[in-house]
């Protein structure tokens, strides 16, 4: 049974969709625990709800990024945790912290990779006139959003898009991508070599809405 724990600083729509797939395809792994930055996260609240274990460590409260990530590592490590997954986790994760958990920590990053890494992909998708946008599932490393790419969904971008509309469309399919990549992670389907990751079904690793 592998231990799945989960990051994330809001809502928490992809944490559930992740929780609901486990249960639904009756995988063997577990959300054992899911920790947040901010202790108002509506996603915190959904998991306490479902009987996941909860913490909340605002990161305002430590004295500096390397104590915060300090203390976030060794509240989750007692969770054992064999995958760390990232779910709309608004904090950039320091040295230590990414190379403890190298390899078995994922984020989804709302863009196409490696374009528009960073903040507010949508609306620069938008603003560069991008005709295609999209989500991307990757492992960290220590380099913001540069991680190696486990499967990406692409959506239109279609005139009169806004922020609003572009970025509902691409959350469903943040959905459907981000719940498959944790499944082949736990189900060991997946190889990492030279940066390039392998589905090793040869299961497609890019999705077109
Ligand atoms: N950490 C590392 N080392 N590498 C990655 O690839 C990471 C990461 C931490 C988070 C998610 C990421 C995204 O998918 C992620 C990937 C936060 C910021 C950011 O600028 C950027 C990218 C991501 C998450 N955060 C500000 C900061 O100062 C705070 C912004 C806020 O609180 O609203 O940390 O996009
Ligand atoms: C998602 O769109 C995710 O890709 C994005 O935030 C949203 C979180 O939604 N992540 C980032 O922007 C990371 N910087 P959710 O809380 O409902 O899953």
């Amino acid at each position: 049974m592998k231990r799945i724990v989960i990051l994330l600083s809001g809502r928490g729509s992809n944490m559930q969709a992740i929780v609901e797939r486990c249960a639904e395809e009756g995988w063997d792994a577990r959300v054992v625990g899911v920790a947040s930055n901010r202790p108002g996260a509506a996603g915190l609240a959904w998991a306490a709800a479902r009987g996941i274990a909860t913490a909340a460590l605002d990161h305002r409260e430590h004295a500096s990024r390397e104590a915060f990530d300090a203390e976030l590592a060794r509240v989750i490590g007692l969770w054992g945790p064999d995958l760390v997954v990232l779910a709309g986790f608004m904090r950039i994760l320091g040295n230590d912290f990414v190379r403890r958990h190298e390899g078995r920590l994922l984020n989804i990053h709302p863009s196409l990779l490696p374009a528009f890494s960073g903040l507010h992909t949508h609306r620069r998708a938008i603003e560069a006139g991008c005709k295609a946008a999209g989500a991307t599932v990757h492992f960290v490393t220590p380099e913001l959003d540069h991680g190696p790419i486990v499967v990406q969904a692409v959506v239109p971008v279609l005139p009169g898009d806004d922020e609003q509309s572009l970025s509902d469309r691409v959350l469903v399919q943040e959905h459907r991508i981000y719940p498959l990549a944790v499944r082949w992670f736990v189900e060991g389907r997946l190889r990492t070599e030279a940066g390039v990751v392998t589905q090793l079904d040869g299961a497609p690793q890019l999705y077109l809405a």
